[in-house]
């Protein structure tokens, strides 16, 4: 038996779940998405995925047919359909079936809900060890004011120009810059530098998703009695901490150690970045909602 996704209610088998070639999602981006993660039968931070799903969803208009707590339903009935302990869950819904036109009142019947659960992909296990290289990309995130990137929409090209210029150069993730050239985010994580034992990460209404690993850390921190601010960063300050690192829910936490060929403080991941993944990976094997 094969992958099963779910759509609008319904299971269907990989190879026959498909949506049609006029639905917006496809023809424009009109949508949303979530990633969310699940660990040994418990869905990390299920319900502010979804809360964050909706309020994407209520920015562009889009009215999901199902209430939160029947997504968090449907979720979890497709990872125990599909029998997974440890899963990546992809939530879409889309605009639905339109034509070719762009006014969304066109599309007239309902939204159309995808969940797709699948093995997680992540970076290999040598870079957490080793830590990542990153590079600085001339993609600007897109203005908060024009498309702000707190809509996690099905429009993701932004990124995807980001990431391609830093594979070009070489490099596995891209840091991506706001329009006054200050650090907004990488392509699917947040960034964090450490400098005098302290954290400090670019605030949301810098062109950066509040990323749920993001406040997670942040959560940690403070239990751990870490002071952390939320702050404008220039390259300068990034070229120039003692240790970075990345947040997403695909990625987790995983330390820099080099950025546009500047070594972050040793070279290697820090102290603070360690005992960061150490808590954050406790968290995810006893929090969440269980299956
Ligand atoms: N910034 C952006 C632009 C993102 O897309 C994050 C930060 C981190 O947010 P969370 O809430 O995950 O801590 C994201 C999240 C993928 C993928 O398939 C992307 C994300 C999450 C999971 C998978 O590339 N983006």
């Amino acid at each position: 038996m094969g992958l099963k996704v779910y759509i609008n209610g319904k299971f269907y088998e990989k190879k026959d779940a498909k949506v049609s070639v006029f639905d917006h999602g496809l023809l424009y981006g009109d949508g949303v998405f979530e990633g969310i993660r699940s660990y040994n039968r418990l869905v990390f931070k299920l319900k502010e995925h979804i809360e964050r799903l909706f309020e994407s969803a209520h920015t562009i208009m889009l009215e999901i047919p199902l209430t939160p707590e029947q997504i968090i339903k449907a979720v979890v009935s497709t990872l125990k359909i599909n029998g997974f302990k440890d899963a990546y869950i992809r939530v879409v819904v889309t605009r639905g079936e339109g034509d070719l036109g762009l006014d969304p009142r066109k599309c007239k019947g309902k939204a159309c809900v995808i969940i797709i659960t699948d093995r997680i992909v992540f970076y290999p296990e040598r870079l957490y060890k080793e830590g990542l290289q990153v590079v600085t990309v001339p993609t600007v995130r897109n203005l908060p004011e024009a498309l702000n990137p707190q809509i996690k929409s099905l429009n993701y090209l932004n990124n995807i120009l980001a990431k391609i210029e830093a594979v070009n150069s070489g490099f596995e993730e891209a840091i991506m810059l706001d329009s006054l050239g200050y650090v907004a985010e990488c392509t699917g994580d947040n960034i964090f530098i450490v400098k005098r034992g302290e954290l400090y990460t670019p605030p949301q209404c810098m062109g950066t998703l509040r990323g749920i690993t993001r406040d997670t850390v942040l959560e940690i921190a403070k239990s751990k009695r870490i002071a952390a601010h939320e702050h404008v960063l220039t390259r300068h300050e990034l070229y120039n901490s003692s240790e970075a690192f990345l947040t997403g829910t695909a990625a987790e936490i995983i330390p820099v150690v080099k950025v546009d060929g500047r070594l972050i403080g040793s070279g290697r991941p820090g102290k603070t970045t360690l005992m960061l993944m150490k808590e954050f990976s406790k968290v995810t094997k006893t929090e969440g909602v269980r299956y």
